[in-house]
């Protein structure tokens, strides 16, 4: 399915309302590093988030070491960012 990719203007609008994501080398993800206290913390956020994004039908890329995760949204179907990683991005803020 085709999702419409935001523009930069709306990317970067979007980005001021995110504290802490950054875009991406390559331009088409938002990026965060998060820092837990253990392994037990990284991964119950992971869990929760995973729940969310199945039911969302949008899933994030990550990467976790002990307590330490790396996430990397965007949208495939896009070719870029959509406002479902804008979405996902502020689910993750009020979790976290
Ligand atoms: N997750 N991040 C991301 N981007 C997508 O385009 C996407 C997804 N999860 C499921 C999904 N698309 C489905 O619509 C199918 O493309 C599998």
């Amino acid at each position: 399915m085709a999702i419409p990719r935001l523009t930069d203007a709306e990317r970067d609008e979007a980005l001021k309302g995110l504290p802490g994501w950054t875009l991406s080398e390559d331009g088409l993800a938002f990026e965060i590093e998060l820092e837990f206290g253990d392994f037990n913390e990284a991964f119950g956020f992971m869990t929760r988030v995973a729940l969310h994004a199945d039911k969302a039908d949008h899933h994030p890329e990550w990467f976790n070491v002990y307590n330490k995760v790396r996430v990397r949204l965007t949208t495939h179907d896009a070719g870029g960012l959509s406002t479902r990683d804008v979405a996902m991005a502020q689910f993750i803020d009020g979790i976290v």
